[in-house]
């Protein structure tokens, strides 16, 4: 388990852009055998810190973009050693993007790897993907599930459209949808069934919803 002292420097170093720190910080931790998951987690809430100082302007774009060059590095750190803790397998096609309007790939990347960890087959159709596109891939694919990523506000239309027009077309098996700012309300908004703030309790989603649909 991480310690709670461990967790406050890296989530402290991630929020001051301190790459070196971080990345030194990460080599140690998982040299003591720590779970990359709970690594992962410590990592969002720092990024989400780096948010709330780009809010109080303390960070410009420089810093996000900063932000996003440091968690990029801390996944290639990573990804082999989830790869090799996950040992469950699971089965089913997941169809997963970042909606239209919407770049942020980071999060969504890290639910990418977490599904194919799992054994599922995940497509992953980037970003600023259209509501035609996840459609066309959807009839194509016929998914056991469709992901919407998103991080803007204004990314919710994009979602809402794309459930609209996805069981307009006939999709009816579960769409969740996930971001840092999703909530119940957001779900109900866009018409989702599902939704989660983290990659983890996601992929445990999808785990569950392909055991109920055997
Ligand atoms: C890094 C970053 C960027 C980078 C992104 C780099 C990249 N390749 O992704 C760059 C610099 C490109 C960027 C740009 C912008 N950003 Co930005 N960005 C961030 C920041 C700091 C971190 C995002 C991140 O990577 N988090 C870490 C990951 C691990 O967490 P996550 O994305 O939430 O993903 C997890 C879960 O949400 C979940 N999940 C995610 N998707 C899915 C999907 C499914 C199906 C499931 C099950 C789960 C799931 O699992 C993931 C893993 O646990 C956030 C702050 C924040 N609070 O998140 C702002 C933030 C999202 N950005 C913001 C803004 C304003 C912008 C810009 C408009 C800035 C500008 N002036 O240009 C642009 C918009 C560009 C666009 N059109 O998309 C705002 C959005 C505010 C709003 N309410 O709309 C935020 C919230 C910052 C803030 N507090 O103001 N950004």
């Amino acid at each position: 388990m991480l310690s709670t002292d461990t967790s406050a420097t890296l989530i402290g170093a991630i929020s001051d852009l301190q790459e070196d720190t971080v990345l030194a910080l990460i080599g140690q931790r998982l040299a003591a055998g720590e779970d990359p998951l709970l690594i992962i987690e410590a990592c969002q809430e720092g990024m989400r810190q780096v948010g709330l100082r780009y809010e109080r302007h303390e960070y410009y774009l420089a810093g996000l973009i900063m932000a996003g060059e440091i968690l990029s590095q801390v996944m290639e750190l990573l990804r082999p050693v989830v790869e090799r803790r996950v040992s469950d397998r699971a089965s089913g096609c997941i169809l997963l993007g970042t909606v239209r309007g919407d770049i942020h790939d980071l999060g969504k990347n890290i639910v990418t790897m977490l599904l194919s960890c799992h054994h599922f087959a995940v497509h992953d159709l980037g970003v600023d993907v259209s509501p035609s596109t996840f459609v066309e891939q959807a009839a194509e694919l016929q998914p056991h599930v469709v992901g919407l990523s998103g991080l803007l506000t204004s990314a919710y239309d994009a979602m809402r459209e794309t459930v609209t027009l996805l069981r307009a077309q006939g999709y009816q098996r579960p769409i969740i949808i996930g971001g840092g700012q999703i909530s119940e309300e957001v779900c109900r908004y866009v018409g989702a069934d599902y939704w989660a703030t983290d990659g983890v309790a996601g992929t445990a989603l999808c785990k569950r919803l392909m055991a109920s649909a055997q």
